[in-house]
């Protein structure tokens, strides 16, 4: 149903551990399917983690190889930069691409390690030039909300601190004047209507693409 030379949107899902994001992308990328919408959905790290930097980061989050901080960080952004071209091949078809996790979990997670000599200003300069999200969804989630849904996992970063800075990190982004995309969802509530708040913010996106113009890059 894309119309004729319309763009598609690049929408971004983004958030802590267990607020959804990945049920919720996949809900919305049936919805817009279903609508006839021409979509891709795709998430970072990489689905597969299957791309040699894809392997790399699957390991260290495993656990079951260390890398300096830095490194790591580098790492997920030059998967990101992997795909960048095909995300714009994608949109300029008129493909709506879903991505679950973006640049601003990028920056988030790295900066919240407590490494002295890695600040959120540092990690975030391998983004700038990335396309840039015209909508980016936040799900947000409270830390007692998140801990009814179930224990973390085994992986690196699934820990009450770290999650904690995360958080806080993440509200910290929301607060800065250029990012005026993101939109925040309270996702503490029933999937459906969690699915509901983000459906209408995405299809207002779809809509609104042509006066937005091309798509931007992150600075
Ligand atoms: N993560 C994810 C990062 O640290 N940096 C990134 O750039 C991205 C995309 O990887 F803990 C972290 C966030 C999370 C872990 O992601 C795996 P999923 O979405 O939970 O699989
Ligand atoms: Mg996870």
């Amino acid at each position: 149903m894309a119309e004729k030379g319309r763009r598609g949107a690049l929408v971004v899902v983004e958030g802590l551990d267990r607020a959804g994001k990945s049920s919720q992308c996949e809900l919305l990328y049936r919805s817009l399917l279903a609508l006839n919408y021409k979509t891709k959905y795709i998430r970072f790290p990489e689905k597969d983690r299957s791309t040699p930097i894809g392997k790399q980061i699957d390991s260290y989050l495993r656990g079951q190889s260390q890398l300096d901080d830095h490194s790591i960080h580098l790492l997920f952004s030059a998967n990101r930069w992997e795909v960048a071209q095909s995300i714009q091949d994608d949109i300029a078809d008129g493909v709506t691409v879903i991505v679950d996790r973006y640049s601003y979990s990028g920056a988030v997670y790295s900066a919240s390690k407590g490494n002295p000599n890695l600040s959120l200003h540092w990690a975030w300069q391998p983004e700038v030039g990335l396309p840039r999200p015209d909508l980016c969804l936040f799900l947000s989630i409270s830390p007692e909300d998140a801990a009814k849904r179930g224990g973390y996992g085994v992986e690196r970063y699934e820990t009450d601190c770290m999650q904690r800075r995360v958080r806080d990190l993440f509200l910290s982004l929301l607060d800065l004047p250029h990012n005026d995309e993101i939109c925040v969802i309270d996702a503490g509530r029933p999937v459906d209507e969690v699915a509901q708040d983000i459906l209408e913010p995405v299809l207002e996106c779809m809509k609104n693409v042509d006066s937005i113009g091309p798509l931007k890059k992150l600075g």
